[in-house]
């Protein structure tokens, strides 16, 4: 069908208001109501005609968002006004010194608008008319390059402002989080190099001589910045934010307006922890003055407004040397490797130490002595190593390998069945002991306040305790001639340790380390059994008759109870004064009539009425145990929709089951 050029024109209009609301569905509504497929061929039909007929192309026609044909080289743009840089801020005290200095060189008032600071590739997007006819990185700030056939396949960037204005304004271009684990995924498959973080990710699409690969890398925007505007109506920063997202650019919408510095801290503060939860990476919170006269009056330094600053997050990665790698020997013998590093500031504190796991992981990385690494230390976890940077490896770099014998007892080190680890096993190991005895005065053992690991490491290097017996043996003047320990802290210490003794038989049960018993644990076999002797008497079937208690475990305590010199410890303590009993109180009973009352349940499959923590609350109350799998010791399923292998399970084995009706039968019954 040939067209003429009246006709074409009409097509062409058609056609780009049709792309134009695809478009805005797709990405602004997030709710798109053609296929693909059908917007694909609009737009060849739209490309066509525009080829047809050359002087019917305009720069914001919707062809454009495809990448046009490929650059030789980026042209250079001077900024006619320099895009800037920002000052930083690195703790609250250097935000309230911003805002002392901002305060004294204005007169009035000041409100700050905080926004998040993106961290991506700072770029300038130039609308003439409100036609979008020029984008450009920014470069050093003076001169940058252009980048505007990159730019517009951007979707975020309106190619028309909904106000002819003429207007250069600023903002981020970034990848989202999502986008960039896709694309490395993609690349991985290519055998391509991956990119090391979403920020260089973009600035590499960007930075592409073919817009035909930036548009597939489906980057993003948010503007937050004017450099020219020639009518410029606003007053304030807040008001540029609003006019900006009128004139249909795209501004990030978390920025909040504060009265005063101590509301900019709170803002910060709250995105610290936030902050994992958004599709972008931000580096930081910018803090700007809101008044456009008042930022006036606080000019500039050299490269940056003094009416803004960037409170940057402390970086949760950095580089640093690992000098060498230490052993050490846990209280059950596992040996583990951990990587002692040139001392280097991460998250806000200063590390020296990252744990390297095991002998496994440490080959699996490559990592050897001397090399350069990167550790990595998020929110409150330990410190580990995240990578060797190899290009930095030197010749002499030192291959690990794991010794044979115990670093501190010398006896020969095994691997346990199916465990990457290594463990001593000899049981006097006096590394095992001390940290054994470290675990003895832990929080959720015995609690001794004052005995923190120095002590506990003091105590025994100068052989004032062996075992845990010893602890309750410790006079006054031995603990006097330790060094840093005064009057006062050991009187502290002894009283501390004497009131230790009066603990309910838990903590002691957790504290002697008995292998596979937790804290809950801990508490099943003293409220069980009541007395450290009627304990020691069961054997591992009795101790497998009590709910919650596996095979594994009652094989472990029968076993560890059965040595002679766990026996002689335990009338030692006795001898010594420690309570050996249960004193909390008796096991919460439900009403009398509770059918749930000492059985083992297991819910499966999706109720209507009750989500699984209901459900699970509504049994425990009524005295039942909620387990998680079904065994020989369940004694009822309640299976709500689509319960799978735990009701053929259950039904096998012959275990009573209800429905979801029959459980809120029983539940109304008892109430
Ligand atoms: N606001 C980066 N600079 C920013 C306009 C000032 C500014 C930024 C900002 C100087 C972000 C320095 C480069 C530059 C435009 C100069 C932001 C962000 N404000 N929200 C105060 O989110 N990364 N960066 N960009 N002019």
């Amino acid at each position: 069908m040939k067209m003429n050029a009246s006709e074409a024109k009409q097509q062409i209009e058609a056609l780009r208001k049709e792309l134009e609301r695809y478009n805005y569905e797709y990405h602004t509504l997030d709710a798109p109501s053609v296929s693909d497929y059908e917007y694909d061929k609009k737009m060849r039909e739209l490309i066509d005609l525009e080829e047809q007929f050359p002087d019917l192309k305009t720069p914001d026609s919707p062809s454009q968002r495809v990448g046009g044909a490929p650059l030789e080289a980026f042209e250079k743009v001077r900024h006619d006004i320099p895009m800037l840089s920002l000052g930083n801020s690195f703790d609250e005290q250097e935000l309230r010194d911003f805002d002392r200095r901002v305060r004294q060189g204005t007169d009035a008032d000041v409100r700050y608008v905080c926004e998040l600071k993106i961290d991506g590739l700072a770029v300038s997007l130039r609308y003439e008319n409100g036609i979008f006819v020029r984008g450009a990185t920014r470069g050093d700030g003076t001169t940058g390059e252009e980048i505007t056939s990159n730019l517009r396949t951007i979707r975020n960037i309106p190619l028309r402002l909904t106000e002819p204005e003429t207007i250069e304004v600023r903002g981020e271009a970034f990848m989202p989080k999502r986008s960039f684990v896709a694309l490395n995924e993609a690349r991985e498959k290519e055998e391509a190099e991956p990119f090391a973080n979403p920020r260089n990710a973009a600035a590499g699409s960007l930075r592409q001589l073919d817009p035909k690969i930036a548009a597939k890398r489906n980057l993003d925007i948010f503007l937050y910045g004017v450099g020219l505007w020639e009518n410029d109506p606003t007053d304030s920063h807040s008001d540029r934010l609003h006019k900006l997202k009128e004139l249909g650019l795209k501004t990030n919408p978390e920025w909040k307006l504060c009265e005063d510095i101590e509301e900019v801290i709170e803002y910060v503060n709250s995105w610290v922890e936030r902050r994992p939860d958004l599709d972008y990476e931000i580096d930081g919170i910018v803090i700007k003055v809101d008044r456009l006269d008042q930022q006036e009056s606080l000019g500039f330094t050299a490269k940056s407004p003094r009416w803004a600053t960037a409170y940057k997050f402390p970086a949760e990665e950095a580089v640093t040397v690992l000098r060498d790698i230490e052993l050490s020997v846990g209280r059950t013998g596992v040996v583990t490797p951990t990587a002692i590093l040139d001392p280097v500031k991460v998250a806000g504190t200063t590390v020296q130490r990252a744990s390297l796991h095991n002998e496994d992981l440490i080959r699996e990385k490559d990592i050897r002595i001397g090399d350069t690494v990167v550790i990595k230390k998020a929110g409150d976890i330990i410190p580990e190593v995240v990578r060797v940077l190899e290009e930095h490896r030197e010749e002499e770099a030192e291959l690990f390998a794991m010794p044979e014998t115990c670093p501190e007892c010398d006896s020969k080190l095994v691997r346990l069945e199916e465990e990457v680890a290594l463990r001593c096993i000899n049981p006097n190991c006096p590394a095992q002991l001390r940290e054994g005895l470290i675990h003895f005065v832990s929080r959720n053992a015995m609690d001794i306040e004052g005995l923190g690991e120095k002590v506990i490491a003091q105590l025994f290097q100068e052989e004032l305790i062996h075992n845990i017996a010893d602890l309750y043996k410790l006079e006054r003047e031995e603990l006097l001639q330790l060094e840093r320990m005064g009057e006062k802290s050991v009187q502290n210490l002894l009283t501390a340790i004497e009131k230790s003794k009066e603990n309910s038989l838990e903590r002691l049960l957790f504290g002697l380390g008995i292998r596979y018993v937790g804290t809950k644990a801990a508490s099943t076999l003293a409220q069980y059994f009541e007395t450290m002797d009627r304990l020691m008497e069961a054997d591992a079937e009795a101790l497998e008759q009590i709910p919650e208690i596996g095979e594994k475990m009652a094989d472990s305590i029968a076993r560890y109870f059965a040595k002679p010199q766990v026996v002689e410890l335990i009338d030692e303590l006795k001898e010594l004064g420690l309570n050996l009993e249960y004193n909390g109180p008796r096991q919460t009973e439900g009403p009398a009539d509770s059918p749930f009352k000492d059985k083992t349940i297991v819910l499966t499959g999706k109720m209507e009425n009750f989500t699984r923590g209901e459900a699970k609350k509504a049994v425990e109350e009524l005295g039942g145990n909620v387990t998680g799998s079904v065994s020989k010791k369940t004694d009822l399923l309640i299976a709500g929709e689509d319960a799978g292998s735990k009701y053929t399970k259950a039904s096998d084995l012959g275990i009573e089951i209800w429905d979801e009706q029959q459980f809120s039968d029983a539940l109304s019954q008892v109430k």
